[in-house]
């Protein structure tokens, strides 16, 4: 059994029920939530003329490997309505590996844990939330300090929970 962090990022359609969709779909096929972030609405990174997104970060207990893990999510996205795949465009849903155990994977089409974790702050913010202590395997920092050392200028605003969201 692996504990995987997932980051969810949508800026397209119906956010809400994109990403509220995506995480029955993971817990359906890639294993179990133990622990999510709330939802945050970020200014989008890369490409800033790009609508905002909404983004969290998911804590998963999974049995799957990490390629049969990303073969798992290319099948949620492309059942989630994604189609066009340009870098840093506008997506009805993302899901990207962030980190798999302590592991370290540099393979052509995975790389392990997610290259930009440390520079966006999109992703370090949510992360932050529910893993502050987790130690990066490459970094050898631990998430909260690497949120310290950024310099990341966008918005990342924490969405109130609602009621009827998973305690
Ligand atoms: N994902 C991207 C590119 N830019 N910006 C924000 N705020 N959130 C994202 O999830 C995001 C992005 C590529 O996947
Ligand atoms: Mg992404
Ligand atoms: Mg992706």
């Amino acid at each position: 059994m692996s504990t995987i962090y997932l980051l969810l990022g949508a800026n397209l359609g119906d956010r809400f029920s994109q990403l509220s969709n995506a995480f029955k779909e993971i817990e359906e096929r890639i294993g179990y939530v133990i622990k999510y972030s709330a939802l945050y609405e970020t200014a989008a990174w890369g490409r800033e003329d790009e609508p905002s997104y909404l983004n969290q970060v998911l804590c998963v207990t999974t049995d799957l490997t990490p390629h049969e893990l990303l073969k798992t999510i290319h099948e949620i996205e492309s059942d989630l309505g994604r189609t066009r795949q340009m870098r840093w465009e506008s997506r009805l849903i993302d899901i990207d590996i962030l980190f798999y155990n302590e592991m370290v994977l540099d393979d052509p089409d995975l790389i392990i844990p997610h290259p930009y974790i440390h520079k966006r702050k999109f992703t370090l913010v949510p992360l932050a939330e529910i893993a502050s202590e987790y130690r990066h395997p490459v970094l050898l920092k631990t998430v909260e300090q690497l949120l310290a050392e950024l310099n990341d200028p966008l918005k990342v605003i924490k969405l109130p929970s609602k009621r009827g969201d998973r305690e």
